[in-house]
């Protein structure tokens, strides 16, 4: 390795194994389009789109002139009693492209925020109704919505809620995961049993009772719990469940808009629509950091109450609607409308499909998944070491010339938008040749 300039012990790195990472560090100095270069000069093909967020390739030439741009003309003006443009012309594309009902975005600057405000804002709807009861929340195990204490509470994976067990928001019940690995393993696209998943709800607000529950969030395929795919009629049930007893219906869709699962919103892929669509990740090809909450208008309309210089809603970021995210966000849109890349990512399933599911006979894989451009392996744990060989797939992967993500010893796989077949073959050709020549 060549030698490191930079002081590795001030900066406590986020979801990462410090002391490992601080031995053996893995340092990108640079991107272009499908590849980044390490510090020590090699070129490593990403499988995972930066981190789900990426899908148009890294350094998008448009985005970037764009952001350049914004940031020497108006670099930040306050959100709070004035504004710019950039917020109101990308909710209005927002809008275009949002199902049907949808008429308003609040902006925040992550995915976690997007979870807490999306919260917050079905609490207060219910509340401006009348509804003071509803407080309860449902989410689902496996299911990710970001570190704040809302989306923490509400997300179902073990591992991020442990520490903080006994602060976790109180009234919030978690669904059983849809992965089914004694019918669906190794199946592709949506499992074909497993609707009846979704009865457990019906159950749920039964023992609740409905005028207590606010909302249900659920990502529309859960994406960092291990791409756990929805099964046929799963989804449509949830919405009719919650439509029945007025509970609003929240789909985190962070990591499956804009293309990841080959349209603007996963509601329009699964032809099931939400109340509440949180965004982030793709929204600015995760050039320059933003979340979005949009909204159907009998929401905003609840809030839009008493006197008109009163604020309707107190919550609000520094930086929500930021100028040059604003910017980020709009160039990002104009190439999703231009060039069609979510066109493109549909064609490209099927090879998706088949490089992925080539990996199914090697050593100690248990399962592979995949919906849209989203694609998962897992490999049985050591039974003394639960998540190193996922671990160690990513890091000899990357010394191959291959980002890898992973979950304890689930891979994970999100490309670009616009891959070609080749990098498929590339990708899975290096993962199964890995995988089998671990012990
Ligand atoms: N919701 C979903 C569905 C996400 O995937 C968030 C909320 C939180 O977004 P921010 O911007 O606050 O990080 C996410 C984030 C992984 C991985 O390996 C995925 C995320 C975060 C960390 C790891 O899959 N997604």
């Amino acid at each position: 390795m060549a030698e490191q300039p930079v002081n590795l012990d001030p900066f406590w790195m986020p979801y990462t194994a410090n002391r490992s990472f601080k031995k053996r560090p893995r340092l990108i100095k640079s991107a272009t389009r499908y590849h980044y270069q390490t510090l020590d000069g090699r070129e490593v093909l990403d499988s995972f789109s930066g981190l789900w967020t990426t899908g148009l390739g890294h350094c998008h030439p448009h985005i970037v002139q764009a952001v350049q741009q914004q940031v020497a003309t108006l670099d930040y003006a306050t959100g709070f009693q004035v504004s710019h443009e950039g917020p109101f012309r990308l909710a209005e594309k927002l809008i275009e492209k949002a199902p049907e009902g949808f008429s308003q975005v609040f902006f925040t600057n992550s995915g976690s925020e997007a979870a807490d405000t999306a919260m917050k804002i079905a609490l207060g709807y219910h509340r401006s109704k009348g509804d003071s009861t509803r407080l309860k929340f449902i989410g689902r195990q496996r299911g990710y919505h970001g570190t704040n204490f809302g989306g923490m509470s509400i997300g179902g994976i073990p591992a991020n809620r442990t520490m903080f067990g006994n602060s976790l928001l109180p009234n919030v019940f978690h669904l059983q995961a849809t992965h089914q690995p004694e019918f669906s393993a190794f199946s592709k696209g949506q499992p074909s049993k497993g609707a009846e998943l979704a009865d457990e709800l019906e159950m749920m607000v039964q023992f609740h009772r409905p005028e207590n529950i606010a909302a249900v969030m659920i990502e529309p395929v859960a994406g960092s719990g291990g791409v756990v795919i929805p099964p046929i009629g799963y989804l449509e049930k949830i919405r009719e469940i919650c439509t029945r007893h007025d509970i609003l219906l929240i789909f985190d869709e962070v990591i499956t808009a804009f293309g990841r699962i080959g349209d603007y919103f996963g509601a329009q892929r699964f032809n099931v629509i939400p109340d509440i669509i949180t965004v982030a990740k793709g929204l600015t090809n995760g050039v320059i950091p933003m979340g979005g909450v949009l909204v159907k208008s009998e929401i905003y309309d609840a809030f839009m109450q008493g006197p008109e210089s009163m604020v309707e809603f107190f919550h609000g970021y520094t930086y929500s609607g930021h100028p040059v995210a604003a910017a980020a966000g709009l160039a990002s849109m104009e190439v999703y409308e231009r060039d069609a890349p979510f066109q493109t990512a549909r064609q490209l399933e099927g090879d998706f499909e088949n490089s992925l599911h080539g990996v199914a006979d090697a050593k100690n894989v248990t399962d592979v998944r995949n919906f849209g451009l989203m694609g998962a392996i897992d490999i049985a744990p050591r039974p003394d070491a639960p998540g190193a060989r996922g671990f160690e797939v990513h890091e000899k992967c990357f010394a191959a010339g291959l980002m890898v993500r992973h979950s304890a010893d689930t891979l994970q796989f999100s490309p670009f938008l616009t891959s070609t077949p080749e990098h498929f073959e590339e990708t899975f050709d290096t993962v199964k040749k890995i995988i089998n020549e671990l012990d």
